[in-house]
């Protein structure tokens, strides 16, 4: 049985996501971030980066989001959102998701956090992230236009379901994702998913619906 320790619309987003979707028996225990849960002791003794998500498989916390959306992928290869260590297609999954995880996710926390780089400048931080952010989304639009409509092609993988969630991020931005056409028909692909409905409903969601 998994435990996921979340917060609606966090980067446990993708990872509640997941487990819907592959239909597996899990737990949710909600972090209440305003009040800085994630900074207790309690919850440090699980994932000592004090961020969301983490996840407990086996009586084991696991934390980093995009190796829980690999790590449960592969755990539950039936439903083929992993290609297999021995297919053709495994480097190039890994590439997507590993490319997605430093290039859009990174940048990202930075925008909503810049004073972890200078409280000062903040201003001048997420200027210079946002540029970055919106160079991936350039890169990216442009891989689906050439070959999409996933980012394997007609095959969708759990990096499909990563990226939407770090396009829904986005919704507030000076240019949110959805401004790139090739990005916005993935999105609305992927919100086409009955499982999409259900995160939205458990997490309480609404906007970008
Ligand atoms: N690299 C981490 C980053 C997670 C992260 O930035 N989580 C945010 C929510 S989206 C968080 O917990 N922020 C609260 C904080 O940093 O105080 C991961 O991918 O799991």
């Amino acid at each position: 049985m998994y435990c996921l320790y979340y917060s609606p619309g966090a980067a446990s987003f993708v990872v509640h996501w997941l487990l819907i979707e592959l239909g597996v028996p899990h737990e949710l225990r909600l972090v209440d971030t305003a009040s800085k849960q994630h900074k207790s002791a309690e919850y440090l003794s699980l994932n000592p980066n004090g961020v969301v998500p983490t996840l407990v498989d086996g009586g084991k916390p696991l934390y980093e989001t995009a190796a829980l959306v690999m790590h449960l992928a592969d755990r539950h290869a039936d439903a083929g959102l992993a290609p297999a260590a021995d297919d053709t297609r495994r480097g190039e999954y890994l590439q997507w998701m590993l490319n997605i995880a430093n290039t859009v996710q990174s940048p990202l926390r930075l925008w909503w956090y810049p004073q972890d780089i200078d409280a000062e400048h903040a201003e001048a931080v997420k200027h210079g992230v946002g540029q970055r952010i919106e160079a991936a989304w350039d890169r990216l639009d442009a891989h689906l236009a050439a070959n999409g409509p996933y980012l394997l092609g007609e095959r969708m993988s759990a990096a499909d379901f990563y990226l939407t969630m770090l396009m829904r991020w986005t919704r507030n931005m000076p240019r949110p994702a959805l401004q790139w056409p090739h990005l916005a028909a993935l999105a609305q692909r992927m919100k086409a998913r009955p499982s999409f409905k259900t995160l939205y409903e458990r997490e309480g969601l609404t906007e970008w619906a």
